[in-house]
């Protein structure tokens, strides 16, 4: 379902579970997330606060009180470590959920979906396609400090919310499964994508098997770094990451590639005209840039040897995931038109093939800038 199918009246009677003790002046749909349905509410005192109504997708996450649980642990941990800021700022850089007025984290209706509030973050922006370069820098420098804010919390308190999120192999099996059932008959669309995805499977499962002898560190990451999942402020600083719903256990790498996944690419995350699909490497210089500096203190070696991994990783699971979903018939991502699916999954490739092409000089911008902070 779409958050443009519901009424007012129904939001309105939502917005009454929640501790908020303002006047609404009114509640709109908001923002481009491919997976909630959000809502500003806007109060009716311009001085005073807003809020972010969310209906968490239950069918994406399965376990909605896990999911809050994490939340809560995420975000007590951020306000500890940032403790010594006074409460109006840690409430600007940090998600603050708002209860419900019999204390919890989230409010049940009668058809079964789950809602969330969050303070709502005036004066911010959350950019689709990134412009500038101190606009990609700052996002590394908030997907960096949030990694580093993390990296001493016990990653066993934190639970998977999507078992195997990024991990490769199940959802190249996924992607068989799809292939197979070929539900929709949409497979004789699709040859060329497929044919690109399998050359490259065992290459692009590297992480996984680092991961798996040990030499990559499993950590608590955020999983889904694409740019609008930061927040800047009116001058473009970085001010608050958020959509922490997939904050979870995995690899430093998954969070760097998905940022350059989104940063990097000239063109939008599902532009139609492969050819506008080219790399802006400045961009690619300044996130780095800022994503080491937060980061230099607690990477290893093998850590930082795995970025350009994740770099070509991402966008070629992201496509991995549109095709499946496009082959299944479209029931996990909120798509605009038919064959939406299959767009993304074809610029995600067209993405992968320009990596490809610019892997070695890229690689050298991630050495070259580890040098100069180490
Ligand atoms: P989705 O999982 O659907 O992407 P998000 O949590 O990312 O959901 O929220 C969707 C959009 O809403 C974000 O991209 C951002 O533009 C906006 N947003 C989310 N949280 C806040 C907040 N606390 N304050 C202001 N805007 C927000
Ligand atoms: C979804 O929720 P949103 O729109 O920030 C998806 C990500 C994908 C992204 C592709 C929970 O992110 O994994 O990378 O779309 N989130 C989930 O745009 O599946
Ligand atoms: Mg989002």
């Amino acid at each position: 379902m779409n958050n443009t199918a519901f009424s007012e009246s129904q939001v309105r009677s939502l917005v009454s579970k929640f501790k908020i003790d303002a006047g609404i002046a009114s509640i709109k749909p908001f923002g481009s997330g491919h997976i909630n349905d959000t809502f500003r509410v806007v109060n009716d005192d311009p001085n005073g606060k807003d809020y972010l109504l969310q209906r968490i997708n239950h069918h994406v996450f399965k376990n909605v009180p896990l999911l809050m649980n994490n939340l809560v642990i995420v975000t007590a941990h951020l306000r500890k470590k940032l403790g010594t800021l006074p409460k109006e700022i840690l409430e600007k850089i940090i998600l603050t959920i708002v209860e419900t007025k019999d204390d919890k984290s989230y409010f049940k209706d009668a058809d079964g979906s789950y809602w969330r509030m969050f303070l709502f973050l005036k004066d911010t922006k959350s950019y689709d396609l990134v412009t500038t370069e101190k606009q990609a820098f700052e996002g590394g420098k908030a997907f960096g400090s949030f990694q580093a804010l993390l990296s001493d919390l016990d990653p066993g308190l934190v639970k998977d919310t999507i078992p195997n999120f990024h991990n490769i192999e199940f959802r190249l099996a996924n992607l068989q499964k799809a292939i197979d059932a070929d539900k929709e008959e949409r497979l004789k669309n699709v040859g060329p994508e497929v044919e690109f995805i399998m050359q490259r499977t065992d290459s692009m499962s590297e992480i996984l098997r680092l991961g798996r002898t040990g030499i990559l560190p499993r950590r608590i990451v955020h999983n889904d770094t694409k740019f609008n999942n930061v927040l800047l402020d009116s001058q473009d600083h970085a001010q608050c990451v958020i959509d922490l719903d997939t904050v979870m256990p995995g690899y430093v790498a998954y969070d760097f590639g998905d940022s350059i996944r989104t940063i990097i690419n000239t063109a939008a995350e599902d532009e139609a005209d492969t050819r506008l699909i080219n790399l802006n490497i400045p961009l690619f210089e300044a996130y780095t840039k800022g994503y080491l500096q937060e980061t230099a203190g607690f990477l290893t070696g093998s850590e930082l040897q795995s970025l350009i991994k994740g770099t070509l990783l991402l966008p070629y699971i992201q496509a991995v995931r549109f095709l499946t979903d496009y082959l299944e018939g479209d029931h996990y991502f909120k798509i605009h038109f038919t064959g939406h699916n299959l767009q993304r999954a074809r610029a995600q490739l067209a993405l992968v093939n320009q990596l490809e092409i610019h892997k070695v000089k890229l690689e050298k911008i991630i050495t070259n800038n580890w040098f100069k902070i180490n």
